[in-house]
């Protein structure tokens, strides 16, 4: 076999990242580098958005372009980026608070307008760069700095919410299987849609306890041993119920025949428009040319 064009290591910038020691982050970072490796586009071919988290510094540790933007706005930024150059191969990565609580509002508008766009979203049930508050997926319980006698709240399930919203790839991880989540990742971005992954990345300072890592290995189901279809959009559905009781690992749900994406619309429309040669088109006309 030959080797890669770019190795793992071609990804991995001079930054050392500023995690605590045994945080589940390190371990999603290198799955990245290497599923790019199996993708071999050139970094300058890829851009990473963020929000603002702990887990949102990964650009900072990617060769790539990166925007590490405002908390919750990674999604709006990078389907802009998208849209402004359709050939870059974009990832967003943040974490559940990040994702699911102020930057809740924007997830099922990037679902429903399906750019190919990778989700990597870390979830480690807490705010973990401003120190162990309750987040949006908390379970039922969870003793932190702003719910000391236990969180009273229901966890928002993020694989139901995907899959409701009607994305076309779903998919959940755990570094404890590094094998397992580079393959999902790798399959995530090779996806031609919008593709979500909800990485268990435990936080080991702020979390439930510092031995979830080991807890995740023992723990974790496959869905491929289960039998599970994934283009069986229903039993997909079934199975995410169980976020937060088991660890499912694998892809819930892969859209068998993915619809359009957002850019190949918006591409078709611009030549359309431009046939019609409207005066109106003149600036569009004049960019079409260049
Ligand atoms: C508008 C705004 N509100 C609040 C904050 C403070 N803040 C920064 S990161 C963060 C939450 C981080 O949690 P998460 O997104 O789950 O990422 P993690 O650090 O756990 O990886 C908060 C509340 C902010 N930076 N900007
Ligand atoms: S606070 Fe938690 S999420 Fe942040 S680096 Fe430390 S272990 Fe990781």
């Amino acid at each position: 076999m030959n080797a890669p064009v770019f190795q793992a290591k071609d990804y991995k910038s001079e930054l050392k990242p500023i995690w605590c020691p045994g945080c589940g982050d390190f371990g999603v970072l290198q799955g990245l580098y290497r599923a790019l490796s199996s993708i071999g586009r050139p970094p300058h071919e890829v851009a990473f958005i963020s929000g603002i988290g702990c887990s949102s510094r990964i650009p900072g540790y990617t060769t790539a372009y990166g925007f590490n933007t405002v908390h919750g706005r990674s999604l709006p930024i990078a389907q802009g980026v998208k849209l402004a150059n359709p050939e870059l191969l974009v990832v967003v990565a943040g974490g559940d608070g990040d994702g699911f609580s102020i930057g809740g509002g924007h997830v099922p508008h990037a679902v429903r307008r399906n750019m190919d766009l990778t989700y990597l979203v870390m979830d480690n049930q807490v705010y973990g760069l401003t120190k162990g508050q309750l987040s949006p997926t908390s379970p039922r319980g969870l003793e932190t700095v702003t719910s000391p006698f236990g969180s009273l709240e229901e966890p928002i399930n993020p694989l139901l919410y995907m899959l409701a919203y009607g994305a076309g790839f779903v998919a959940q991880a755990t570094p404890a299987d590094m094998p397992g989540m580079t393959a999902l990742i790798e399959e995530a971005i090779r996806y031609p849609g919008f593709a979500f992954v909800n990485i268990q990345s435990p936080c080991v300072t702020f979390g439930e306890d510092d031995q979830q890592l080991k807890a995740h290995k023992a723990k974790q189901k496959s869905l491929a041993s289960l039998g599970h279809d994934p283009s069986n959009q229903l039993a997909a559905l079934d199975l995410a119920r169980s976020y937060g009781t088991e660890l499912y690992t694998g892809v819930f749900y892969r859209n068998p025949s993915p619809p359009p994406t957002y850019e190949s619309l918006v591409k078709l429309r611009q030549t359309e428009q431009a046939k019609k040669a409207r005066p109106r088109n003149q600036i569009l006309d004049a960019y079409l040319q260049k």
